[in-house]
């Protein structure tokens, strides 16, 4: 028997869109995601926080008027991106959550991919990929790619997989494995921590390409040094036992 949850179908799809200073590139994250995927959608979740600027509240605000239901905010307790995330999981009302940035970093012309590849297997986690065929990062440094290529290759090996992207937190996930998991992370690992995780308990995991740009507006909340705060999650995880991994309430199948 499987250590995660078996999902019979996709029904919804919850997006978590976390904002802290997009407006003009959250606006266009939601339309683009209106525009291909509306009938599949259940909620675009959006996590803001106190660091969230006055102008991208407005942007926030405006969307909630004009969506109504379709848009629910919510201001987390948890701070950094992992708890933004941590607590969308817990409230998303979707069969499935996508997670994504609202900065045009995560391609949501990409979505509706997402979501077609998550139909074939309800229980899997379908990820995005910059360095597969189809895929590509624009802006980033040569050394910059060199690190990524690196810590990439080094993480496939430890964890035996041919994903070529665990950072690149752009993908969708079952909602009831994402609830039945202990998360860690609250900074960017959390990225990492969504993919080694589910690797760990035998979860299916494939990858679609998606085209990097950088943000054109904003700025970025994880500095170049803190690359390195990967490593302890990646290593950790690596050795935990199936048990620990799961909530103590969610071992077994789900
Ligand atoms: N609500 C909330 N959103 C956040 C927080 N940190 C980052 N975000 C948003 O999450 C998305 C991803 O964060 P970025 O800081 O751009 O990180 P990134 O794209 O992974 O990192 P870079 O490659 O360095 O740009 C962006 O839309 C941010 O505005 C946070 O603490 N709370
Ligand atoms: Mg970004």
């Amino acid at each position: 028997m499987p250590d995660y949850p078996h999902v019979e179908k996709l029904d919804s799809v919850t997006v978590i869109l976390p904002v802290m200073n997009e407006t003009t590139s959250l606006d266009q994250t939601v339309r683009i995601i209106l525009r291909d995927a509306r009938d599949t959608l259940r909620e675009l979740l959006i996590v803001v926080c106190r660091q969230t600027t006055p102008q991208a509240m407005t942007v926030v605000e405006r969307l909630q008027r004009e969506l109504g239901d379709l848009i629910v905010v919510h201001r987390q307790q948890l701070p950094f991106l992992g708890g933004a995330m941590r607590e969308a999981f817990a409230l998303a009302r979707g069969s499935h959550v996508i997670m994504m940035s609202s900065d045009l970093e995560t391609d949501p012309n990409v979505v509706s991919k997402l979501i077609a590849e998550a139909e074939k297997n309800p229980s899997a986690i379908v990820t995005t990929s910059r360095w597969i065929d189809g895929g590509a990062f624009h802006g980033y440094s040569r050394v910059k790619l060199v690190c990524n290529w690196a810590f990439q290759h080094f993480f496939a090996w430890l964890y035996g997989t041919h994903l070529t992207d665990m950072t690149f937190g752009y993908r969708i996930l079952p909602a009831s494995l994402v609830r039945s998991i202990r998360w860690e992370e609250l900074r960017h690992p959390f990225n990492l921590e969504t993919v080694i995780k589910p690797l760990r308990l035998g979860v299916p995991v494939t990858e679609i390409p998606s085209v990097w740009h950088p943000r054109v507006e904003g700025r970025s909340q994880n500095p170049f040094f803190r690359n390195f705060a990967y490593f302890w999650i990646g290593l950790k995880t690596r050795f935990a036992s199936k048990r620990s991994i799961l909530k103590s309430n969610c071992v077994g199948p789900g």
